[in-house]
């Protein structure tokens, strides 16, 4: 929406294309009960409009999905954007012809569009992993899809239902829908460690010192780790005495779970470090569930905490001393399939109205590649990606000259606020296009040895982080035959910033222009 924005306020004849029957993007498509940001409101919202930051007024701390959907509609209405937006509209294949140095955009509804620029701003977390269990299509109750969540009301009252995963979406769906079913089964295969969100209605007194103080907030949190006011610390955890650590992981338990991650600098880079607050919020789910064969079955032992996106929820360990609840662990006892009347685990069918898969991804990569994408000479992205993704700072690729990608893959992409990161992107490639017309380029492209050494630098980034270890979408291990990579830049979006910054005042090194 922002790149649609701004490339017409440069003049530009733009049109977007949208697969979606509406703006929102995530906040269209996943409606699933419980559905809400695990990013304060405050920091994921636009920033750069004052006007548009100053009129929209957020209830909650962590915002719901209809919450989010109605401001993404505000902002579109705000800036006029719906009259260049084609909506129902999936984009099938993307090629450059040489010749004219121009991009051929097709979309599955037979449209053709011809432009000079085009910009891939596709998500990270927009293709579905799907149901990959024998017998699924078998089922004769109702099948559902948290990340394609119907857009009429589902009824769950009163109804047996099956929760297939326990990621940030699983997590959110059992938490809520455990109040609603007359029994509810969790098939948990990898648990996650999940921290209470704590969530609040909106202060009015707070809503208006922020209001007032905010762009020079933005100021500050644009250039931190994760683009937001969540706390950050420069202590590594052991050199703070055990009793003030203590305390400190209990208050911080207590006010935001959120905030565990950033009061130690540690965490994500010295295991030991790491171990005492998976230790800790191990020692929390123990104090929760009641059942403690139930509890042990909850906490996470195979990855360092946050090496995996941590969850926020309201109450999902607590929804296990509910009667009506029981956990399926499923790495003891995987599911075998799925029949028309419900699960069979362990040779024992679980009868089931209602199952919801909430599995996950193809993550970072996968809607880009599920564009057939042709740059220079027909060469494809599906082969250049094989092994792994590979652009220059996660906006270009060598090879496919005025192809620009936000938000995306080698960039700090989903460990970043994605708001915040989306503008600095497309800030970034206004002042490249800027950069052009100054100087008379028609053309701009990324050069092979560009893209290797920003590789390289990604691959420094994330050695020296925990998060490689964990299997996760981060590491492309959810989706089977995918290869494994840390892709993403592991140095907050400050860094990056600047990072891209530098790019810039030297003249934008790294790129050929003709
Ligand atoms: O997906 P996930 P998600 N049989 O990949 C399990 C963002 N998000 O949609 O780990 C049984 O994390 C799988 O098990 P395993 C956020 O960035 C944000 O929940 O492969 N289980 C795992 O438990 C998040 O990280 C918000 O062993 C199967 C689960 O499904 C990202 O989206 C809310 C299975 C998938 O978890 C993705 O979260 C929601 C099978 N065959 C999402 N296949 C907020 O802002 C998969 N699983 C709060």
């Amino acid at each position: 929406m922002y790149a649609l924005h701004k490339m017409r306020e440069r003049g530009l004849k733009t049109q977007a294309i949208e697969a979606g029957g509406g703006v929102g993007g995530t906040w269209y498509w996943n409606r699933y009960p419980g559905a809400r940001c695990d990013v304060m409101t405050i920091d994921y919202s636009y920033s750069f409009s004052n006007e548009i930051q100053q009129e929209w007024t957020w209830t909650e701390r962590f915002c719901s999905q209809s919450e989010i959907l109605e401001y993404a509609n505000y902002v579109a209405r705000k800036l006029d954007l719906f009259r260049d937006i084609k909506f129902d509209t999936r984009a099938s294949s993307v090629e450059y012809d040489d010749a004219k140095r121009r991009w051929r955009i097709e979309t599955e509804q037979g449209d053709v569009y011809d432009a000079k620029y085009c910009i891939l701003s596709t998500g990270p977390l927009s293709v579905p992993k799907g149901v990959d269990i024998p017998g699924a299509d078998d089922f004769q109750g109702e099948l559902y899809l948290s990340a394609r969540w119907p857009h009429e009301k589902v009824e769950l009252d009163g109804k047996r239902i099956g929760v297939i995963g326990t990621g940030s979406s699983g997590v959110q769906i059992v938490s809520v829908v455990a109040h609603q079913a007359s029994h509810l089964h969790v098939f948990q295969r990898t648990p996650s460690f999940s921290l209470p969100m704590r969530n609040a209605k909106m202060d009015p007194e707070y809503v208006a010192q922020i209001k007032k103080h905010y762009p020079a907030m933005r100021e500050v949190t644009r250039m931190t780790f994760s683009g937001g006011t969540r706390p950050a610390s420069s202590r590594p955890l052991f050199s703070v005495p055990v009793d003030e650590r203590n305390a400190m992981l209990e208050e911080a338990w207590k006010t935001a779970g959120h905030n565990l991650l950033g009061i130690f600098s540690d965490l994500l880079l010295y295991k030991e470090a790491n171990d005492v607050v998976a230790d800790f919020v191990r020692g929390k789910i123990g104090e929760i569930v009641k059942d403690p064969d139930v509890a042990e079955k909850l906490k996470p032992k195979s990855e360092p905490i946050f090496a995996r996106r941590p969850c926020l929820d309201t109450n999902y360990y607590e929804v296990f001393n509910k009667d009506n609840v029981t956990l399926v662990d499923c790495l003891s006892t995987p599911i075998e399939r799925i029949t028309p009347r419900g699960v069979i685990v362990a040779g024992e069918e679980i009868e089931l109205d209602v199952i919801i898969a909430a599995t996950g991804f193809d993550a970072l990569t996968g809607a880009l590649l599920s564009i057939d994408i042709k740059g220079k000479q027909g060469a494809s992205l599906k082969e250049k990606w094989a092994e792994g993704a590979r652009s220059y700072l996660g906006m270009a690729i060598q090879g496919f000259p005025n192809l620009f990608t936000t938000a995306a893959v080698n960039g700090p992409s989903a460990l970043a606020n994605f708001i915040l990161l989306n503008e600095q992107n497309v800030n970034w490639i206004n002042d490249l296009l800027d950069y052009m017309d100054a100087n008379g380029f028609d053309t701009v492209e990324a050069t092979e040895e560009a893209e290797n050494k920003w590789l390289d630098r990604i691959a420094l980034l994330a050695s020296r982080s925990l998060m490689p270890k964990a299997n996760t979408w981060y590491t492309g291990t959810n989706i089977p035959g995918k290869p494994r990579t840390f892709p993403m830049y592991a140095g907050g979006l400050g860094r990056y910033t600047e990072d891209c910054q530098l790019v810039a005042q030297n003249g934008y090194e790294g790129f050929d222009f003709y």
